[in-house]
């Protein structure tokens, strides 16, 4: 059984990561604009590294909780072939044990150099001055997709978007695209979809099904379930 799943911060909401959009999430208290931008970036290089190592600091003192880890059972499972495309950066899924983990959105853990495009793994803190270590020139960003810019392994995605038997989108609120267009082509082709989330997403009319709750209680019940009781 082809299983792809999305994830979004929801999941990762109960191991202490703030969400974007709830209550007291990161975009009630920073603007988009400001801090995932390439406009943001060069208005003041700064502030967002700051916001960015803020963040990798919070990320590092994380722990997965029960639906990483139901995911990664699965995973682990005869039978199933799961494609784990998450649009988050933080690295609890992998820390959990999931091997093929597709950051559409890149990895807190990583930085890009905006000059010669070099990658490398970050250190705790980064600073606009640290020297790109392939070309030396103090262009380092953090290796993330910020609005306007191509989320990455796009067409990989797709590809496994359209060979599946079911979708599963987890912890997102279906806001930002192209992530929150997957379901509706996994749909066109036919493909099972069901969303896993605190309470519906904006788009939960387009799904086949959803179960809502808690991801840390319904995960680990929806793999159970797949896995038929063993999960
Ligand atoms: C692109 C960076 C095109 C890393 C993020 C103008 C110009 C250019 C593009 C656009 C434009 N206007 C619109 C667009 C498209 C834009 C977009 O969609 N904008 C939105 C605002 C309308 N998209 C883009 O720009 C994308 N790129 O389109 O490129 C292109 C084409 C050709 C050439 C070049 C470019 C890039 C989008 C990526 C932006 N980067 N993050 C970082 O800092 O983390 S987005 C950020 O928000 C996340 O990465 C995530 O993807 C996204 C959505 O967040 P969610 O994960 O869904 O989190 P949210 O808080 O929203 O929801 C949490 C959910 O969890 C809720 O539903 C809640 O109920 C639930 N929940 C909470 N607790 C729990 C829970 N569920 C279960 N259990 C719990 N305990």
């Amino acid at each position: 059984m082809n299983i792809v799943v999305l994830t979004g911060a929801g999941i990762s909401a109960e191991s202490g990561l703030g969400t974007f959009r709830d209550v007291d999430g990161l975009w009630t208290k920073y603007d988009l604009n400001d801090v995932a931008t390439p406009e943001g970036f060069a208005r003041n290089p700064e502030l967002v590294q700051d916001f960015y190592n803020r963040r990798r600091a919070n990320a590092r003192r994380a722990k997965p909780n029960a639906a990483h880890e139901a995911l990664a059972r699965l995973e682990a499972a005869d039978g199933v072939s799961l494609s784990l495309v998450t649009q988050n950066v933080d690295d609890l899924h992998e820390q959990a044990g999931s091997c093929n983990v597709i950051h559409m959105h890149g990895q807190l853990a990583r930085a890009l150099c905006g000059a010669c495009a070099h990658r490398w793994d970050a250190g705790e803190m980064m600073a606009v001055s640290d020297p790109c270590p392939a070309c030396g020139r103090p262009a380092t960003r953090p290796d993330v997709v910020w609005f306007g810019e191509m989320p990455y392994h796009m067409d990989r995605i797709f590809a496994l978007l359209l060979a599946a038997d079911l979708f599963v989108s987890i912890g997102t609120s279906g806001s930002v695209y192209p992530a929150a267009g997957f379901v509706a082509e996994a749909r066109c082709s036919g493909v099972e979809t069901l969303e896993l989330n605190l309470e519906p997403s904006e788009n939960h009319h387009v799904f086949d099904g959803g179960r809502y709750g808690p991801a840390s209680e319904v995960v680990p019940l929806w793999v159970a379930d797949v896995l038929g009781g063993a999960g």
